[in-house]
């Protein structure tokens, strides 16, 4: 397995959200990914920064041009931290600082490289240690943390080469991924997330959204009850996931990681307790053997991040213990 990461990320580091009015410290922070680092290091997987930034017509394909025009520009034009709804900003969770720009590209390019990497045959698996993360971002709105939507713009372009299938298992509905493909069958989305009911991002992710046109039947939802969800029941869960992506036999898979059904993540939490990990890497791992990129979504206790990122390596490599 080979491991992306940027050092970019940390141009992007607001101090808060609002959250119902409150202003309430940012829990998406820089230290996530040193800690995942830390594990991918602990592991002796071979690590490789990457400085360059995408090409932005390769991001055009999945963002339209006015909205990469007002992230950039916005980005220009303020000199401290914005939080503000517009009509490119679905919510309060998806603050603008002069650095979020070049932040947002830079994760994406990780994104991009992964693609590259898949493409020349030469890796089973591509870890891309993105941050920001992207799947709540669409096509012409920020939101949830999200600016670009990197798991999108790999699996667009993974899509020129042959089928491609997205398996989100961050805690939150990937609104973003759902909408970008909504209308296509050469690209399945397929997520596993906390019931939207009561959960961000609240208006989707239900089981009725199957997709659009052409694309009817290939976007599937599973929720699961937020209170009652255990590591047997979201095993369960992730086996009918696994079938579906299984049944669309893609050429190409992309895996949304978020590590916040933690069961102590501070914001989400649905039940996984650390171990946990291990088995739902295992069972991704065997069910789906076509080259893979993993994306690097949610998840936010930083304190438990190595161990998160620890447990799901080996049980995806088949490490022991
Ligand atoms: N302060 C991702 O996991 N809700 N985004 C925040 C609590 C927004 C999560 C409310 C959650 C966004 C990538
Ligand atoms: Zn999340």
């Amino acid at each position: 397995m080979l491991v992306l990461f940027s050092n970019k990320h940390r141009l992007h580091t607001p101090k808060f959200e609002y959250y119902d009015g409150v202003p309430t410290p940012y829990p998406e922070k820089p230290e996530r990914i040193d800690a995942i680092l830390a594990a991918c290091r602990k592991l002796g997987l071979e690590v490789t920064e990457i400085t360059e930034q995408p090409d932005l017509e390769l991001l055009k394909e999945v963002h339209t041009p006015r909205y990469l025009e007002y992230l950039k520009n916005k980005c220009a034009e303020i000199t401290d931290e914005q939080i503000m709804p517009s009509i490119y900003i679905h919510d309060t969770y998806a603050p603008l600082t002069p650095g979020t720009y070049d932040a947002a590209l830079a994760s994406a390019q990780l994104a991009v490289v992964a693609g590259d990497k898949m493409l020349a045959g030469q890796e089973r698996a591509v870890y891309a240690l993105c941050r920001p993360p992207g799947h709540h971002a669409e096509q012409d709105e920020m939101g949830g943390y999200c600016y670009v939507n990197n798991a999108a713009v790999v699996a667009e372009k993974l899509s020129k080469k042959g089928k491609v299938a997205i398996l989100d298992i961050d805690f939150h509905h990937g609104n973003g991924t759902q909408e970008i493909f909504y209308d296509r069958d050469d690209v399945l989305y397929v997520s596993v997330h906390a019931d939207p009911t009561t959960m961000f991002p609240y208006q989707s992710g239900f089981v009725d959204e199957t997709g659009r046109g052409k694309g009817k039947g290939f976007n599937r939802n599973f929720p699961l009850p937020h209170k009652t969800t255990t590591l047997e029941s979201y095993l369960e869960t992730l086996k009918q996931a696994l079938m579906v992506v299984s049944v669309h036999q893609p050429d190409y898979f992309v895996l949304s990681l978020g590590f916040d059904t933690f069961k102590d993540d501070p914001i989400a939490a649905l039940g996984i307790p650390a171990e946990g990990y291990q088995d739902i890497a295992r069972m991704i791992a065997g069910a789906i053997n076509v080259p893979t990129a993993i994306i690097q979504e949610g998840g936010y206790n930083v304190e438990h991040f190595e161990s998160l990122a620890e447990n799901f390596l080996k049980g995806y490599l088949g490490l022991s213990g």
